[in-house]
């Protein structure tokens, strides 16, 4: 692999490199932050993992697109502070592209956006800034002339992660499938819920548009005064439903605990957490979302939990080729602790579903 230094100095950047480190705690791609010397900007680098995304230039190609129609909107509102407000690429050598390709490996460059920070923690306070945000990005998306690919083809396709798991059941390559015969039922129990998305947009009655779909909120940068300034890791935007983003935020942001704890006693769904999300963001989304994308709204707080379990088990159950680990048995944890997760939601599902019929009944 080339050397991080080599690889910065292809990349059109204002000054002079004095430090490069590990950055952010992301499961797929490798990210450092590079500082410079004095007052030039400082930059955010990230080795992709092309093995998860397979079609790297039309990732990026999505990532330009989405960054350039936000930066537009956002003048167009007269906003302030847009440097702050959406990522910024530098371009490689004379190219104009910003991704580079060293022959081994993709690399791209992001400026870094000065005095944010990001949380590993979520209040209802910020849960509520959490959704106007996310609210905000789909809906400043919603005239997007682009055609964006999936950069992950299916990658919130209940239907195709199942038949993941089945096939890697099937192959049972490092002869785990024997050991998680309680979870596999589990999940089997559930499926045609947790496929009824697929099902309705067949049939042209659940749309697709632009998502994030990855909404942790420790992809978001936030202010000095604990405001939302931008959404980042815009990897996985793309087509999808619109409550990938809802969904999938109040999979951790409403936890009580981080995603593998292996004291599964301790998970729990934080219903006030979930209240000022949904709050907030159906203040934007209620703007443009259908009927049957919000009387979706209620089961996708349980289709994440769900869906993340399977790509957990399924990882497992591969033999840990996706997910980076800490320890062998990090995707069994991580699957025990999504699945309890889904189990307290869906034991909670009567009030999820009265309160956005509440908040619907606002708009
Ligand atoms: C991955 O790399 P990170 O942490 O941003 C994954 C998400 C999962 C998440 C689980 C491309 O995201 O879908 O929800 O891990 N991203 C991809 O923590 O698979
Ligand atoms: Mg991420």
């Amino acid at each position: 692999m080339k050397s991080l230094e080599k690889v910065i100095s292809e990349f059109n950047i204002k000054g002079e490199v004095l430090s490069v480190a590990p950055f952010g705690t992301g499961l797929i791609n490798d990210t450092y932050l590079v500082e410079t010397f004095g007052d030039m900007p400082d930059y955010v680098l990230q080795r992709i993992n092309h093995r998860v995304f397979k079609d790297v230039e039309g990732m990026q190609r999505n990532i330009l697109a989405v960054t350039s129609h936000i930066r537009h909107k956002l003048e167009q509102a007269c906003e302030k502070d847009i440097e702050r407000k959406v990522l910024e690429f530098e371009t490689v050598g004379k190219t104009g592209k910003s991704c580079l390709y060293d022959g081994e490996n993709y690399w791209r460059l992001s400026r870094l956006i000065p005095g944010a920070v990001t949380l590993q923690e979520v209040t209802p306070i910020t849960a509520r800034y959490a959704g106007m945000a996310f609210g905000r990005f789909q809906g400043m998306l919603a005239d997007i002339r682009e055609e964006l690919t999936e950069s992950i083809p299916g990658f919130h396709n209940m239907e195709l992660r199942l038949r993941q798991l089945r096939e890697a059941v099937e192959n049972d390559a490092v002869g785990r499938v024997a050991d998680v015969s309680d979870l596999l039922d589990i999940i089997s129990g559930h499926e045609s819920w947790m496929c009824e998305a697929e099902k309705l947009h067949r049939e042209d009655k659940l749309p697709k548009r632009i998502c994030h779909c990855d909404t942790k909120v420790n992809n978001m940068l936030f202010d000095e005064n604990g405001e939302v300034l931008c959404v980042i890791d815009l990897d996985t935007v793309m087509p999808s439903f619109v409550f990938s983003d809802y969904g999938d935020f109040l999979r951790t942001g409403a936890c009580t605990t981080p995603e593998d704890e292996p004291d599964i006693e301790k998970i729990d769904f934080d219903m006030s957490i979930f209240k000022a999300f949904s709050e907030g963001y159906m203040s934007e989304a209620g703007k443009f979302l259908t009927k049957s994308e919000i009387e979706w709204l209620p089961d996708s707080v349980a289709l994440f939990p769900y869906m993340q379990a399977v790509r957990f088990l399924t990882d497992y159950i591969n033999g840990d080729i996706y997910y980076k680990i800490s320890y062998p048995e990090h995707n069994l944890v991580r699957t025990r602790a999504q699945l309890r997760l889904f189990q307290c939601i869906e034991s909670l599902m009567p009030g999820i579903r009265s309160y956005i019929r509440e908040l619907a009944s606002d708009i």
